[in-house]
């Protein structure tokens, strides 16, 4: 049996998270390859030892799951939870412990901002800690700062033979309490990432009070990204200006486009399992072939969560519904969707430039010609063709005899 490669060399970083931030995340990132570590952890702090947690924090689940999302994509890095599951106050050296005993050939590097280096004695077995990691120390720039760090390793590293390695944090800091309160007045930019916003927003988080029914197009770009995984992102901001591209061109809501599209494929991440579950929930009954395609899946469920979640129109609703396999008496919003799914920028395959070309020069040509490419790559693949997706074929072709 092959066995995996252990790490050698950890990262790790630490805090509540609370909302995780650019800064403190780029700087850990920054320092995880100035140090060429194998493997960089972010650890959310269950309860910090020093200080209370403020009031309106969110729950552990909400912060691990902000903390997905503004990692999603990262290499090399990976979330640890176990500070959230461990009861009692979360001291570093019980983790550190419990790390060794995961990784027994492990070099760690422990992360940590100004403050909580100046304040290291009087963290639990401290002298203990030291012997065990090196200690990644960032500050902010200011000589003062810098000067006062550096006058402390010193005696550190004197004293108790500690290893001290000073970076400078990425710039975009600004503290917890300043940033919670950006977030909750909307000026949230570049210091969250979109997802963790939206997320914010979706949990009502930090004392935020809006109807997720009547958000602007820029929250819910942020609510949509919050429901995918980063590698969808820019294909869900694609598919957003082609539908916008479309519905001008052919004279639809360019809002209706532009939420239908946000919205498309915001449960396309889920396990079959889960969309089992929401199927349940939203009384959806499947067809023998969606019962084990769960590609078909997203569209149904997709378009009811957009429904609850944001309110969406019938007419958005419905091209959410039938944006995977499109069906006979399509509506224009309906296949803007469809067409803006399939020929946006960061699609790629044979054929798609005239495609892209047709969609603009009559729409059902290319509505057609998206269902016969479909079903031939299906027919490839040796994948069963959603019967719908036959009927859509069916009516545009009897739609061009018509005419
Ligand atoms: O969600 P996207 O990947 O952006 O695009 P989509 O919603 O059009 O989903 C495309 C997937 O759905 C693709 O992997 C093939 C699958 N699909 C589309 N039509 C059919 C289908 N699968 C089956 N089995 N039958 C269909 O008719
Ligand atoms: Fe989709
Ligand atoms: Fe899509």
């Amino acid at each position: 049996m092959e066995t995996k490669q252990q790490p050698k060399k950890i990262g790790i970083f630490g805090g509540t998270f609370n909302p995780p931030h650019i800064g403190h995340i780029l700087s850990a990132e920054a320092a995880a390859k100035k140090l060429d570590v194998d493997l960089l952890l972010l650890i959310p702090t269950g309860l910090p030892p020093h200080k209370e947690l403020p009031e309106q924090t969110p729950t552990a689940e909400d912060r691990l799951e902000m903390l997905r999302l503004a990692t999603d994509g990262m290499k090399n890095t990976e979330i640890l939870d176990w500070e959230l599951k461990r009861a009692g106050k979360s001291y570093t050296i019980d983790t550190v412990h419990a790390l060794q005993a995961e990784y027994p050939d492990g070099e760690f590097y422990l992360m940590m901002g100004t403050d909580m280096f100046q304040s290291l004695e009087s963290w639990r077995e401290y002298e203990a800690l030291l012997s065990l990691v090196h200690l990644v120390v960032f500050n902010r720039g200011e000589k003062e700062e810098t000067e006062r760090n550096r006058a402390y390793a010193q005696k550190l590293k004197e004293q108790y033979g500690a290893d001290i390695i000073c970076m400078r944090e990425k710039p975009t800091v600004i503290s917890s309490t300043q940033l919670r309160a950006a977030v909750k007045e909307g000026t949230w930019h570049p210091f969250v990432s979109p997802a963790v916003y939206g997320y914010i927003l979706r949990r009502q988080l930090y004392g935020i009070k809006r109807d997720l029914h009547r958000l602007s197009i820029e929250e819910l770009r942020a609510v949509a990204c919050s429901f995918l995984r980063a590698k969808r992102v820019p294909h869900v901001m694609g598919t957003e200006r082609a539908a916008i591209a479309l519905a001008e061109r052919w004279g639809a809501s360019k809002e209706d486009a532009q939420v239908a599209a946000l919205l498309h494929d915001c449960t396309k991440r889920l396990t079959m399992e889960e969309q089992l579950k929401l199927c349940e929930k939203y009384d959806i009954v499947l067809d023998d072939l969606e019962q084990k395609a769960l590609k078909l899946l997203h569209a149904l469920t997709g378009a009811e969560v957009a429904r609850e979640v944001c309110g969406v129109s019938d007419a958005v609703y419905s091209a959410i519904r039938w944006h995977t396999t499109g069906k006979a008496d399509m509506s224009l919003l309906e296949k803007i969707i469809y067409m803006a799914d399939f020929i946006e920028e960061n699609r790629d395959f044979p054929g798609v430039e005239p495609l892209r070309k047709l969609a603009f020069e009559d729409l059902d040509r290319a509505m057609l010609l998206g269902f016969e490419m479909t079903i031939e790559e299906m027919n490839e693949m040796g994948n069963p063709i959603h019967f719908r997706t036959l009927e859509a074929r069916d009516w545009l072709k009897g739609k061009r005899h018509e005419c």
